[in-house]
């Protein structure tokens, strides 16, 4: 009885080794379909046995699979042939349809990025609305390929103002902002009129570390700056910095002064604005009349001058309207808003 049982034992040793030197023979390929986890535990056992030869290996991998979960596809560069960029403007863009098509591989409602790389910022374009059909189809057909040729992970927010309160621009950007970021992890927000679109592919539609200025080499105003502290057409600001100025006032109502109104918000909040080179920021706004509806706001001097007094209570923080309707389009999200009547004087 003892002889089997000392030889029983002796074959269950045996084979346990055997097991395990095989597991160990065939370790790599053990591992390889295992997920990190499993493996980085017990390619350490391993090691504390002294297979010291797993440990590059070991890290090696565990590094190349971290990258791979972290950074899927390398961080996008920017073409070197960027260069002027011929805008197309004519009589027939009355529907996006053809172009729609063209974009086939958009994500519903203008939400593009590339396909082969990962874009450090993720822009949001906010542009307000109402009744520009004409520029907006003018700026749609030119800004798409602009923006994809700038390798941007973008989205276009459409926000119109619904009914014919007076038109109040600065409010549909707050608004857009809002509705934008519920959407996606937007680091980069631009506010653009529907109007304005640039003449050269190295003007980059990206944040900076300062708010962003983009509008100032135009060539209605012959490319120069009609003044210093102009802050209007276009303006990029990082999430961060567009929090801390709590956003555009929610006060103008009609034509005019917003923009001088959040330059001040800037400076209040310890911020310079900048602006790139002229030779390649210049940029088209299509000529038009003032709508019916955004008549000349009388009030926006004094507003303009207590911006830093009420920046904080005015704005993102204090920000109300109605959506009427979000619309997912091919080529931009559009969000219908009721904005609501002007406010009592109480500033
Ligand atoms: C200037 C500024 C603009 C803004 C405005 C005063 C520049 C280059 N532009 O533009 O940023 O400060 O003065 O408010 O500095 N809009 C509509 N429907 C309307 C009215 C306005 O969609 O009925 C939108 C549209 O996106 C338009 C923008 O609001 O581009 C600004 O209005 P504008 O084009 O009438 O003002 P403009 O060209 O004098
Ligand atoms: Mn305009």
């Amino acid at each position: 009885m003892m002889g089997y049982r000392k030889s029983f034992v002796i074959f269950l040793c045996v084979t346990v080794i055997f097991i395990f030197s095989l597991k160990f023979f065939f370790l790599d390929k053990y591992f390889e379909d295992m997920d990190i986890k499993a493996y980085s535990i017990h390619s350490a056992n391993q090691m504390k046995k002294g297979a010291q030869y797993l440990f590059s290996k070991l890290s090696n991998d565990v590094n190349n699979m971290y990258m791979y979960e972290t950074q899927k596809l390398p961080y996008c560069d920017l073409p070197n042939d960027l260069g002027p960029y011929s805008i197309k403007i004519h009589d027939s863009f009355d529907n996006t349809s053809a172009l729609a098509f063209q974009y086939a591989n958009f994500a519903l409602g203008g939400h593009n990025k590339p396909d082969n790389c990962t874009a450090l910022q993720k822009i949001a374009i906010v542009i307000p609305f109402r009744n520009r059909e004409q520029h907006l189809q003018i700026w749609l057909y030119n800004m798409h390929p602009f923006l994809q040729r700038q390798q941007a992970d973008y989205g276009i927010y459409v926000v119109e103002q619904y009914g014919n309160s007076k038109f109040n621009r600065a409010k549909l950007m707050n608004i857009g902002y809002k509705e934008a970021v519920k959407e996606y992890n937007y680091s980069c927000f631009i506010f653009s009129d529907v109007d304005i679109i640039p003449m050269d592919q190295r003007n980059l539609y990206r944040c900076s570390k300062n708010p962003k200025h983009m509008a100032h080499s135009l060539d209605k105003f012959q490319f120069r700056l009609p003044y210093k502290t102009l802050f209007g057409g276009v303006v990029a600001f990082t999430k961060e910095q567009f929090l801390k100025v709590n956003g555009f006032s929610n006060m103008f109502w009609g034509w005019g002064g917003e923009d001088d109104e959040l330059y001040e918000r800037v400076v209040a909040a310890g911020m310079q604005i900048e602006r790139a080179a002229n030779n390649i920021s210049k940029a088209k706004a299509v000529l038009h009349h003032r709508d019916i509806g955004n008549e000349r706001n009388p009030k926006s001097v004094p507003l303009i001058k207590k911006a830093s007094e009420r920046m904080h209570i005015d704005g993102l923080s204090s920000l109300n309207y109605t959506v009427i309707s979000i619309t997912k389009h091919r080529l931009y999200t559009k969000v219908t808003v009721d904005v609501g009547l002007p406010e009592k004087d109480i500033y």
